[in-house]
């Protein structure tokens, strides 16, 4: 290969440009078919969107740096002072681009049934009708980058590569930090490994002398997942898992449906290890909705003495069976997109750590000294900011300085209790799988499943209030199964069939155990019964010992239940009513959720596997022996 045998290009499909200024930027020397293949895609995206100039991404730091550099020279970038946040930057989005946008998101598959009733399905035919003449010219006035990357360690057994053409600097340095980038991908495309084409462009194209704006974004926006051709196409988005296409749309839509024809499941999970008091070390991958707990769980600082949780991912896990029976696992990404609000030192201090430096924060609040705040870093809000939209801000404005959406992008590496080797190819093994979701009522602090059978099942009925990671009503109610609803590129039903395919590839006793769990339950008075946060330590412990088998535990109709006096609660206090409240299974109400889950099984037209069936007919079963006698 003789990918460092570089040369610097205008874009002459356009014909328009100069070559790119500077000593990076150039497109790779040809050589061989696979990469043919890879230029001849980037021409003909050019040839499509008219950019002014393309930009190979290498992945350098010099690359980055000026990259950086300019974008805070458009005034897209705001440098933070370099005494409180070295390296670091504040984006502030367009208001009407502040959350991935899922009614814009779509499953472009040939049948409609392979996207299902959970995803909106566009015949593909009819989308390319539709979405080819916004690309046409879109970046005009613009450069392409291209941007190679590799999700899991490049070369890696369970590794994917993608690359992705966007017209947002902003997004390539996001894409810097989140995946791994750089010549190392060209190498493997060249060696005939298989990719994932993702094209993004903001939909703001420009005139010769037209102004640019700091967040170039379009009002109509159309997120699209082409399965059965490994391709997205996403237009006029800037904003995270809209254009960050590596990350919801490749790792978890689209590796969705490569997992399922080829056996392995990608999930909206964080994973960790957790070392107990003697030493030994488990690993725990958990799926909560949006902005309900990964990034917190992830980081986790456990407050029992003796316990340890080390950092593996916070978002997304790769799942796939071994030959040894067990189930392993990866984070295929290099760094963490989180929720600033309610990010601080009470709640997730190694964020904070985290976040020293070398961080791209969007839609935070700025202090007048050059730094960052957001609601909930301090329990006092500073007496003047600016807030995420650029005005003037006091704690008596009446409104929030940060978005509730807002969030910051930083390396993994930069985690102070990131595990050693948490790019380790071959991942780490699961001892146990956790659902949870914000549920105010109904759902116990923790409940065992079973076995995997009636784990799926629950997975499958997992269900949350709303927050400001999507669309609609915070605080209402939706179906959140495996809490993937916005990230299953294919059925869900058809998704449930498969985790029960999975668990059969599994040693019954090698399989991860799988528990719901519920920091969320809310009291009569509507406080939170469960302190939550570090004391969620607690509840892992009990988890570990059950893996373990050194606790029992007290059947109820919807699983297995803790003893209370099993639960380590030294050092805290939580009223004996308030833990009989967090345990409370009422069987009436229980009942209807059991109506919920049918109704919601119907939708789906008969797909949903027997067993799941089978598993709501017990479930309603011992409910009803549970009720009291009328
Ligand atoms: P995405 O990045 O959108 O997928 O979100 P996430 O699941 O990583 O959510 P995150 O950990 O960022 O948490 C979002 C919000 O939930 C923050 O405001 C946290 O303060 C809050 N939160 C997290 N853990 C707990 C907990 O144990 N108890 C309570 N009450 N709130 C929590
Ligand atoms: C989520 O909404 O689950 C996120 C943020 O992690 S985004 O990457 O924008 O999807
Ligand atoms: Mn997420």
């Amino acid at each position: 290969m003789a990918l460092a045998d570089i040369f610097t290009r205008p874009n002459p499909v356009a014909g328009a440009g100069a070559s790119t200024p500077r000593g990076f930027g150039a497109r790779p020397a040809v050589d061989g078919d696979e990469l043919r293949a890879l230029i001849d895609w980037v021409d003909e995206i050019a040839a499509l969107t008219k950019p002014d100039r393309i930009h190979w991404v290498d992945g350098s730091r010099a690359e980055n740096d000026a990259l950086l550099r300019e974008m805070v020279d458009e005034g897209k970038l705001i440098k933070l002072n370099p005494e409180w946040r070295p390296g670091s930057y504040l984006a502030r989005s367009h208001p009407s681009d502040v959350a991935r946008t899922e009614g814009r998101t779509f499953i472009a598959s040939e049948r409609e049934e392979d996207a299902g009733p959970t995803n909106n399905w566009i015949a593909p035919d009819e989308i390319r009708g539709t979405i080819t003449p916004l690309f046409d010219g879109s970046m005009r006035g613009r450069t392409m980058y291209v941007v190679p990357f590799s999700m899991g360690a490049v070369g890696g057994p369970l590794s994917h590569i993608g690359v992705q053409v966007t017209d947002s600097a902003y997004a390539v340095a996001s894409i810097g930090i989140m995946t791994r980038v750089g010549t190392a991908v060209l190498e493997e495309i060249a060696a005939g490994k298989p990719w994932v084409k993702t094209v993004h462009s903001v939909g703001a194209p420009l005139e010769p002398g037209q102004a640019d704006e700091a967040w170039p974004c379009n009002d109509e926006k159309y997120i699209v997942h082409f399965p059965e051709t490994l391709e997205v196409w996403s237009f006029g988005s800037g904003y995270g898992g809209n254009a960050i296409l590596a990350k919801k749309c490749f790792a978890l839509r689209i590796a969705s449906v490569i997992g399922r024809d080829e056996g392995w499941l990608a999930e909206h999970m964080l994973l960790i290890r957790v070392i107990d008091p003697k030493g030994k070390a488990y690993h725990v991958a958990a799926a909560f909705p949006s902005a309900c707990g990964k990034t917190n769980l992830a980081m986790l600082r456990p407050t029992i003495p003796g316990w340890k949780v080390e950092t593996l991912g916070d978002d997304i896990a790769w799942l796939r069976p071994g030959e040894d029976g067990r189930l392993w696992a990866i984070n295929p990404e290099a760094g963490f997109f989180g929720v600033a609000p309610g990010t601080g030192e009470s709640t997730n201090v190694t964020a904070v750590e985290t976040l020293w430096g070398n961080t791209i924060f969007t839609n935070v609040a700025l202090r007048p000294d050059g730094d960052v705040w957001w609601e909930g870093l301090t329990d006092e809000a500073p007496a003047e900011l600016t807030d995420w939209q650029g005005n003037a801000w006091t704690p008596d404005s009446g409104r929030p300085a940060a978005h509730p959406n807002s969030r910051f992008t930083v390396s993994a590496g930069q985690c102070p209790q990131i595990a050693d080797d948490w790019d380790a190819p071959e991942g780490v093994p699961l001892d146990a799988i956790l659902f949870g979701g914000r549920r105010a009522t109904n759902v116990p602090l923790v409940v065992e499943a079973t076995d995997w059978t009636h784990g799926v099942f629950i997975g499958s009925n997992i269900s949350s209030e709303k927050t400001a990671a999507q669309e609609g009503t915070v605080g209402e109610l939706r179906r959140d199964p495996f809490a993937m609803l916005p990230f299953c590129g294919y059925n869900m039903a058809d998704y449930f069939g498969h985790w029960l395919k999975v668990g059969q590839k599994l040693r019954f006793d090698r399989a991860p155990r799988v528990f719901q769990v519920n920091w969320f339950r809310k009291g009569a008075d509507g406080r939170f019964l469960w302190p939550g946060f570090g004391d969620n330590s607690r509840v892992i412990d009990w988890i570990i010992r059950r893996i373990d088998g050194e606790v029992g535990a007290v059947d109820s109709p919807i699983g297995r239940l803790p003893k209370l006096e099993d639960l380590n609660l030294d050092g805290i206090e939580v009223p004996a009513s308030d833990l009989d409240e967090l345990f409370a299974v009422d069987p009436a109400l229980w009942l209807s959720e059991a109506d919920l889950t049918e109704e919601f099984y119907r939708t789906f037209e008969g797909k949903v596997p027997a067993p799941l069936y089978a598993e709501l007919a017990a479930l309603r079963y011992r409910l009803k022996l549970a009720q009291p006698a009328a």
